[in-house]
């Protein structure tokens, strides 16, 4: 039996974590999420729900015995554009609250998910298959509190034995919650747009590659590193993980070749853009091969056809009435 609290339960990455866990695991899968945030719908009806702000340790450490929780997913960030607008609040979240969560972990003896992001690296990084162990020197907000959080949860994990464990993930695609504020959104909004059949107007300019992944394999990520035989991990917070490396032009075609009348222009946004130039084009994701046996199943081609055919159903529209719009 696992007693897990997941704080953000109701983000992007969240609500799946949450429900996933739930069907995985028999004990008490706590969707902790700050006033105003409230879990709807299954989230709410399936399992215990409970107000956990990371900024208050005291709150953390009470729901963490209340439920007798032994794993810590701690979700909690603001997004690399949204961190650059409130770096104050973004350290203050990513880095303030993961001492809290840490703290707490240790005097309670829980294991801890933080997941780290692409955007620890910076332009003086190996743009091309970045390995695993090289500079991470970010010039955003987000990489900053990306980069401190895996120094401080390694630094737990060796000082006081804390079970500390995370991933960088890319940009993460998914038909159930939106993200908000991130850089590699558009590959999420492509597909609404997609499916609306309105004219998809891309804040990133052509050319600029960066690493993307469907979100079933985020979740299985998430989870099978937290279930990875420890004795097999030389690295911790955080290892590199990957399933495809995309441009623009590249999925607008991928979702052309299935739906020929849809449409993108360019409406690059320069906050955004130089963001993704200071991040790398793709990962070296071997570490996570040979430690924990990371293994994708989602390529751009497979996640096209199910983002379409889910998020068409979502909206009213089968993927058979949507291609018989097409000329
Ligand atoms: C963002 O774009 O900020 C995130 C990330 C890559 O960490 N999706």
């Amino acid at each position: 039996m696992k007693n897990v609290l997941v704080i953000g339960s109701t983000g992007q990455i969240g609500s799946e974590l949450t429900m996933e866990l739930r069907k995985r695991y028999s004990g008490n899968i706590v969707a902790g999420h700050i006033p105003g945030a409230e879990p709807k719908g299954e989230l709410l009806e399936t399992g215990p729900s409970a107000v956990v702000d990371i900024t208050n340790r005291e709150q953390i450490g009470e729901v963490v015995s209340r439920y007798q929780v032994d794993t810590i997913y701690n979700l909690a960030a603001l997004l690399s554009a949204v961190a650059e607008a409130k770096p104050q609040l973004a350290w203050k979240i990513g880095v303030d609250g993961l001492m809290n969560v840490l703290e707490v972990a240790r005097e309670k003896k829980c294991a801890v998910f933080t997941p780290s992001s692409i955007g620890v690296f910076g332009e003086n990084t190996p743009k091309d298959k970045t390995p695993q162990d090289t500079i991470c020197h970010p010039r955003t907000m987000y990489g900053v509190t990306k980069v401190s959080g895996e120094l401080l949860s390694d630094y737990y994990h060796l000082r006081y034995g804390v079970d500390t464990r995370s991933v960088r993930f890319p940009g993460l695609i998914s038909y159930v919650t939106p993200p908000g504020g991130g850089t590699t959104d558009y590959a999420v909004d492509i597909y609404y747009a997609a499916v609306q059949e309105k004219v998809f107007e891309c804040p990133i300019a052509a050319g600029t590659f960066m690493d993307m992944m469907y979100m079933p394999d985020a979740l299985h990520a998430a989870i099978q590193l937290m279930e990875a035989d420890p004795a097999r991990l030389k690295h911790r917070n955080s290892f590199n993980i990957a399933s495809m490396s995309f441009a623009p032009e590249i999925i607008y075609h991928k979702i052309k070749e299935k739906l020929p009348d849809f449409r993108m222009v360019y409406n690059v946004d320069p906050l955004r853009q130089a963001i993704a130039e200071s991040w790398p084009n793709s990962l070296d994701d071997s570490c996570a091969h040979e430690e924990w046996d990371w293994n994708p199943v989602y390529d751009l081609d497979a996640m096209t056809r199910d983002m379409l055919d889910k998020l068409g159903k979502r909206m009213g529209k089968s993927t058979a009435s949507l291609f018989a719009h097409q000329h």
